[in-house]
Order: structure tokens, then sequence, then C-alpha cells
């Protein structure tokens, strides 16, 4: 299998990390949607990142269905099976990938648009919902216990994390350290695990 896409995408990431941890081999082959958008497009001619070419030459996109046939596929997943843990873990996934998308939303407003184009009211908007996310996993991780092993990490944990490190990499200062401590604290814990450090954000 080959996983198409760059470690600065959270998406990406979390789809690597979740392949190594489940144990399946795979090829990260890093390239960007925006530098070699041309060569991405030789790959999956819509060019999203991640893509996953499968050995059949299938080729999947969005993090979270790679995930659900990594999961299929190695048949063990990093979700709670018991109803209440996965509705937690399913409530942070939620809460952290709209994060997610906000943030990535405020970075392409401010990075691909001219500056005379950026809509201010639409900015406002997306900034209010990411910071309406993030306090609310906030909320939710202060009651998650960091794992001390990555083997005894789940998806929710995973996600926030990446999100997190992801966020405070491309959006410094906007989402301050000192209003998420839960979720900080964590994630500097769990970007000490060696699926985390092999495939770093970068
Ligand atoms: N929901 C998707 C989002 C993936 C996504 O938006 N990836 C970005 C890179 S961070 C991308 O492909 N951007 C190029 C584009 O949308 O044209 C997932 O979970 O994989």
């Amino acid at each position: 299998m080959r996983l198409i896409g760059m470690l600065d995408s959270p998406y990406v990431r979390r789809a690597a990390i979740t392949l190594r941890l489940l144990g399946l081999p795979y090829a990260l082959e890093q390239v960007s949607v925006f530098r070699t958008f041309e060569q991405f497009r030789a790959i999956n001619p819509v060019v999203k990142a991640p893509s996953l070419v499968c050995d059949n030459d299938v080729v999947l996109m969005d993090s979270t269905l790679i995930i659900d046939y990594a999961e299929a596929l190695a048949g063990r997943s990093l979700m709670p099976t018991d109803l209440a843990a996965r509705q937690r873990a399913l409530r942070i996934i939620g809460l952290a990938l709209a994060a997610c998308e906000k943030a990535v939303q405020h970075v392409y407003e401010h990075n691909l648009r001219p500056t005379e184009k950026v809509h201010q009211p639409w900015v406002e908007r997306v900034d209010g919902q990411c910071a309406s996310a993030f306090a609310l996993l906030e909320a939710e991780m202060k009651a998650v216990p960091v794992p001390t092993t990555e083997q005894a990490l789940d998806q929710a944990g995973l996600t926030a994390a990446v999100v997190w490190t992801f966020t405070q990499a491309l959006l410094p200062g906007r989402v301050e350290p000192a209003a998420h401590p839960a979720l900080a604290a964590f994630t500097a814990e769990v970007e000490a695990f060696p699926a985390f450090r092999a495939l770093p954000h970068a």
C-alpha cells in the first residue's frame, strides 16, 4: 500500500500513524497537493491528501475512510468497543476534526487568497467555530487519562494530539496552550511515543 501526502497535513499524519499502530506495512510518499499538484493528480485526479493506493490499485481518500479500510484489513481497531467509551471517542474525534477543518480553512483563507480578497466576515466565522471546537475538545480531554504507552492510545487521543500539534505549528498564538492545558499536556506526552516521533509533523 502507498499512502500519499505530506506529514504537515493532520489528515495524512493521523492516517499514517494509525497504519503504523495497526502494524500494516505501507510506503509513505510525501507528495504535496500544492507544490506538486500535477504529480499528485497523476496518482489521484481529485488531488486530496491523504490518498491510499491499495494493493489492488484502488485509490481511497479521506483519512476517516482510509482508517476504516485499514482497520478492516488489520482485523483490529483503535476505537473502543464499549458503547459509552465509543460515544466519548466519537465526540472527541468529531470535535478534533471540526477544529482541524476550521484551522485549515483559516490557513487557506490567509495563504491562498490575495490579501484584498480575504473576506473578513467569513474569517471571523471560521475563527469562532475553531475556538468553540477547541474549547469543547479541551473540556472533553480533561477527563481523558494520558496513556503510558502507544499501545494504549485510541483513535480519539491520536487525532486530538495530531490536531493540536498541527494547529500550534500552523497558527501559533491563535489557540492558546494556556487556555487548553489538558490538550497541551496530553499532546506533549503522546508526541513522545515512537509512532509519533517516526512520523513527525513536518
Ligand atoms: N476530510 C478529509 C480532509 C482532507 C483534506 O482536506 N486534505 C487537504 C490537505 S491538509 C487537501 O487535500 N487539500 C487540497 C484540496 O482540498 O484541494 C480527510 O479527513 O482526509
